[in-house]
């Protein structure tokens, strides 16, 4: 019931043109009155006009100055007998919420006893009564009115225009945004905070202020978030010619968030963990997540703001789009070729660990999916991260110049306007007329209706005689809930010729189209190995049987660094197949052979290849990557293969390990970079396998130089991965650096999200964890309302430990089930995704299918869930 459906979309039945909205900020009452002007659409058919409104204590409603008749129906203010016509009409709204009693964190919320606002996808409803859809683009002028001592900081979108004082110490601020629109990107925060300030001049000779708003104690973190700003700006300016197009850009941090950061016109809100950074608090990897994610809601402002969606359905019109500009943004800023692959692998791997499990399991759905009952579950990595590669897949089909000229007849169109990812697909193709993706659209946007991960299965023929080498390459699609049969993808395969002496013999971009393709190379001498997908230049699973030998040339030869990459990990993961699959030798008896532990000591000992694509390389594939190959999934078989793997690859490269930690292991002065996070992450590696080595032996020197480490390191990526290297390695120095760890940052919230997950985290022995994480969420530190550390604990373990949390006597799934209980009554956004760590337990080994699918069905039982949870747990049960 209440299943929403793409198909259903009707353009609204009025528009509201100006929304004046007056707040008075008190935590326990807050009074919001809204006066609009709205007129009716006459496209539409004559309907009353039904307001969106949830929690709120309706006081007023006059209609040109007149009270009205209304009826509160189903979370909606219903007007009826409204001035007919298409003249436009006066609407007075007063409302009250309790922002301190607001703990899904959507609408208006205190956090650290500041005000913020999370609008997207429908929080503005929980704020006053409005047509909360994307397609209503409204001008918004706002006043602010509230304690001046308490909260001396006023800010909203757009301009301020007015400041001043009021009686009783009260202040009030008047901010206009200049541009129109929807709810969603509505914003205010009113806190006592302090901001990092930054005038620059745009290429046009514009000046702009740029503001990273955060708590007193946290200024001097905020320096890279202002960096990553000002080369976001510069960045789109010379990449799609997009300026900025704001007197004013604020970001403000709030330690209390749902998501990553929200992209708010004009007034960004950020999770502390996406702004805050300091050497001795963030890793390399916080500081390039900060990067991305300022880059990608700075994005926003274009691809979002100025062109929005036309309904929820259209999500990825915005957020594919976004998520490839930030990661494009990532490799040019990361510069050299091989640091542009490692962004590249990295992204891949998300995609292939995140979203083509969801794209197999009971929430998968396509890039614009067809129905919800809760948008919110729909913020997914297909939406995210498949749409980033259906726009990539178009730029490869139109080339990097046409795609710049696709985006510029996007925003010609479209600008300020609220449209489809139809529109989107059109324009790139319109501008350029003879491209492949012109020619092919209709097909193409199979991407964007069809849900699953195609799988191209790929096999040659090499004629001595003819000196040809022949490729076919067959697609298919497997059903997925809802949809059946598929129909053929167009998907762009880059393909390369690799000799036995590692010279490329040929290389192109072959477009498939039809269910099964046959491609004829001439001229070939010898035969070649094939590389295929080169660059993963389509999201599909590739199937090619590769020998050994074959993957071991591709791994020393191909030009292409992302296949080099990936011959790496199909060398690792047909092994782990090969020895889970092998169910009569324990873990501990299996052994890899020498050709594969070669491959991998020649990589590590390469003398040319960076720092971070050999730490690429030597990471073996996730459990859940593994879990993926394969129809019967026992989560602790895997663990358990895993981890002999690891520890055979820690013992037998000890000495290399040793000389790659010697050679690495000073970085110079800290900075952020690729090249100098690189060498951080095989230092780190190389610890963390010495560490693991020293634990069969009984050597005490390797943990005792892990400890040292931890100690002195003067950057929090060394002194983690110390830490780290202690605690999966199961030393006895763990628990005694974990404490030294807590004291010293006891008071840095971030950090201490990372000593959280990092218990959760870890590798269970004798199923250590779940009782850990029990006491873990008894200590003082721990508070379950808050998303970070709800996630640091209860995440960390349900969904990133799959050794710890599959455990045969089911007592992981009994807590998530309680988990899911208690957070649903609290944060229901995030009760969902935590709901979602089952998502594949259809496929677990037996006892623990019957026993996860009863978890489910405990909590799908529970008449008051939210739609958020009910959406999930039915869908896993269907
Ligand atoms: N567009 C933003 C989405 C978002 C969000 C959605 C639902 C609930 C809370 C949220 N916070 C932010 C994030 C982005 O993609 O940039
Ligand atoms: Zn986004």
């Amino acid at each position: 019931n209440n299943v929403i459906y793409r198909a259903d979309y009707q353009a609204p039945g009025y528009w509201i043109d100006s929304v004046e909205l007056s707040f008075d900020l008190d935590p326990a009452k807050t009074r919001v009155l809204n006066r609009m002007k709205l007129r009716r659409n006459l496209d539409a058919a004559p309907q009353p006009l039904r307001l969106d409104g949830e929690e709120l204590n309706l006081a007023r409603v006059l209609v040109n100055g007149q009270g009205t008749s209304f009826k509160l129906e189903d979370n909606q203010l219903v007007l009826e007998n409204l001035p007919e016509g298409g003249d436009s009409f006066d609407l007075e709204i007063l409302t009250t919420c309790q922002p301190a009693k607001n703990t899904k964190l959507m609408g208006l919320y205190v956090s650290n006893d500041s005000f913020f606002t999370q609008c997207e996808a429908e929080g503005f409803r929980r704020i006053t009564y409005f047509l909360d859809r994307p397609d209503v683009m409204a001008s918004f002028t706002v006043l602010l009115r509230a304690d001046k001592a308490k909260y001396p900081v006023l800010l909203s979108n757009g301009n301020l225009v007015d400041q001043g004082d009021l009686a009783d110490g009260r202040h009030f601020a008047k901010w206009v945004d200049p541009f129109r629109k929807p709810s969603y990107l509505f914003a205010l925060v009113a806190g006592n905070l302090v901001a990092r300030e930054q005038r620059i001049r745009a290429r046009g000779g514009k000046e702009h202020l740029l503001q990273v708003f955060v708590r007193a104690g946290d200024l001097d973190k905020t320096e890279h978030a202002m960096n990553s700003l000002m080369a976001s700006i510069a960045w789109d300016e010379a990449r799609f010619g997009l300026p900025l197009d704001l007197e004013r850009f604020m970001i403000v941090a709030t330690s209390d968030f749902n998501m990553g950061a929200m992209e708010n016109k004009g007034l960004n809100i950020f999770n502390t963990k996406y702004v805050l950074a300091s050497q001795a608090t963030a890793t390399d990897t916080d500081f390039a997540n900060i990067e991305s994610v300022v880059g990608h809601e700075y994005f926003h402002n274009w691809t979002g703001n100025r062109v929005t969606c036309r309904d929820w359905f259209q999500l990825s019109l915005k957020e594919g789009l976004t998520v490839f500009r930030d990661q494009e943004f990532s490799q040019d800023l990361a510069g050299e070729a091989s640091a542009r692959a490692v962004k590249r692998i990295e992204d891949v791997r998300v995609l292939r660990t995140a979203q083509f499990p969801e794209d197999a399991g009971p929430m998968a759905h396509p890039v614009r999916p067809d129905q919800y009952l809760e948008i919110n579950n729909f913020y997914t990595v297909t939406v995210y991260e498949k749409g980033a590669e259906v726009v990539r897949m178009m730029q490869t089909l139109v080339g990097r110049e046409g795609f710049a000229r696709g985006l510029k007849l996007y925003f010609e169109r479209h600008d300020g306007h609220a449209v489809t990812c139809d529109d989107f697909a059109q324009a790139i193709a319109d501008a350029n007329p003879d491209s492949t993706l012109a020619r092919l659209l209709d097909q193409f946007k199979r991407w964007y209706s069809q849900a699953g991960t195609p799988r191209v299965r790929a096999s040659g023929l090499y004629d001595a005689d003819a000196r040809t080498y022949r490729l076919t390459l067959a697609q298919s699609c497997a059903p997925t809930p809802g949809q059946d049969v598929k129909e053929p993808f167009v998907i762009p395969v880059g393909l390369g010729l690799v000799g036995a002496d590692g010279a490329e013999l040929a290389s192109g971009m072959h477009v498939l189209t039809q269910e099964s393709e046959t491609l004829t190379f001439e001229n070939i001498g010898s035969e070649p190995v094939p590389s295929i997908l080169r660059g993963f230049s389509a999201p599909v699973i590739l199937e090619f049987d590769y020998s050994d030998a074959q993957l071991i040339a591709l791994l020393a030869h191909d030009t292409d660094p992302f296949n080099r990459w990936e011959a790496g990990q199909r060398l690792a993961v047909n092994r782990a197949l090969g020895f889970i699959r092998d169910a009569g030798v324990a873990a501990r008896d299996i052994r890899l052979d020498p050709p594969f532990m070669n491959a991998m000591r020649a990589v590590l000992r390469h003398p040319t290849l960076d720092a971070a694509f050999k730490e690429l390389v030597l990471t073996l594939p996730a459990e859940t990557y593994i879990a993926e190959q394969l129809d019967v999934v026992d989560p602790q078989r895997i663990h358990a293969v895993r981890e002999a793997m690891r520890e055979q690859l820690a013992r037998e490269l000890a000495p290399d390990w040793e000389q790659a930690f010697e050679q690495h292991r000073e970085s110079g002065a800290y900075r952020p970079d690729p090249v100098s996070s690189g060498r951080r992450a095989l230092t780190g590696m190389a610890l963390s396998n010495l560490c693991l080595a020293a634990r069969a032996s009984g050597d005490q020197v390797w943990p005792g130089k892990a400890y040292q480490r931890f100690k002195d390191a003067g950057n929090m990526t060394d002194r983690f991965n110390a830490l780290a290297a202690l605690v999966t390695s199961g030393s006895e120095l763990a628990a005694p650096a974990l404490q030294r760890f807590h004291a010293i940052f006891k008071d840095e919230a971030l950090v201490l999200d990372k000593w959280f997950a990092l218990q959760a985290g870890a590798p269970d022995r004798g199923g250590n964890v779940l009782p850990a994480v029990k006491q873990l969420m008894n200590h003082p530190d721990f508070n379950i309302r808050n998303p970070n550390r709800a996630r640091s604990v209860i995440f960390s373990y349900c969904s990133a430990n799959p050794g710890g949390f599959h455990r045969p006597d089911a007592a992981g799934y009994v807590f998530w089930s309680e988990r899911v209980l208690e957070l649903d009554a609290i944060n229901p956004q995030v009760a969902a995704r935590l709901a979602r760590a089952l998502d594949r337990w259809k496929k677990l080994v037996e006892p623990l299918r019957s026993a996860a699918r009863e978890a489910i069905a405990r909590v799908a039982a529970r008449p008051d869930l939210s739609n958020d949870v009910r959406e999930v747990v039915t869908r896993a049960l269907a």
